[in-house]
């Protein structure tokens, strides 16, 4: 019965998130993970299999109106439980090596505090549940430029300490 409910539920986020008739940009992409040298046709490259092991799945929306506005989901499963994640997107596709993913996505560019935060870029910090889940929700007033968001970084810390433990290259849509 709460199955049911919840099937329900799910379907009717997909109905309104997926209509052809919303003006705007949506996509979704869900990916496995693996070690890069697996991972050579994967979209989902893992650098740290201590906190996102092999066969995690993930799944990010991205979500566009017209005006611009934008909405990234992010949900996560198979991750290290009760751990605090840092999340952002990214300028690059993945690589083998964790730089390849290039630096933060920003709005306005800059190095300081004032355009490095959640405003001015697209952060999905998470902390995963018992069972390794973890989801987040970024909003923001403003669209993704052309080619120039090409990434979901998931790193060891929250906010902008942590190291890279994982990619995922989404070919995020600017506003048409
Ligand atoms: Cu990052």
């Amino acid at each position: 019965m709460v199955a049911a409910v919840y099937a329900s539920a799910l379907a009717a986020a997909l109905f309104a998130t997926g209509s052809a008739s919303a003006p705007g940009v949506s996509l979704e992409t869900v990916g496995e993970f693996a070690p890069p040298a697996a991972s050579a046709t994967s979209k989902a490259v893992t650098y740290d299999q201590n906190l996102v092991p092999k066969g995690a799945w993930i799944r990010v929306r991205q979500h566009t109106q017209r005006n611009g506005a934008t909405t990234v989901q992010l949900r996560v499963t198979g991750v290290k439980p009760g751990h605090v994640f840092g999340v952002h997107v990214h300028q690059k596709a993945c690589g083998a090596d964790p730089a390849a993913a290039g630096s933060h996505y920003q709005d306005k560019a800059g190095m300081d505090a004032g355009h490095v935060n959640a405003t001015n870029e697209v952060w999905l910090d998470f902390t995963s549940d018992s069972h390794g889940s973890g989801m987040a929700t970024a909003q923001h007033s403003w669209a993704f430029r052309k080619g120039e968001a090409g990434s979901v970084v998931i790193h060891s810390e929250p906010g902008t300490k942590g190291s890279r433990a994982a990619c995922f290259t989404v070919p995020f849509g600017a506003k048409s």
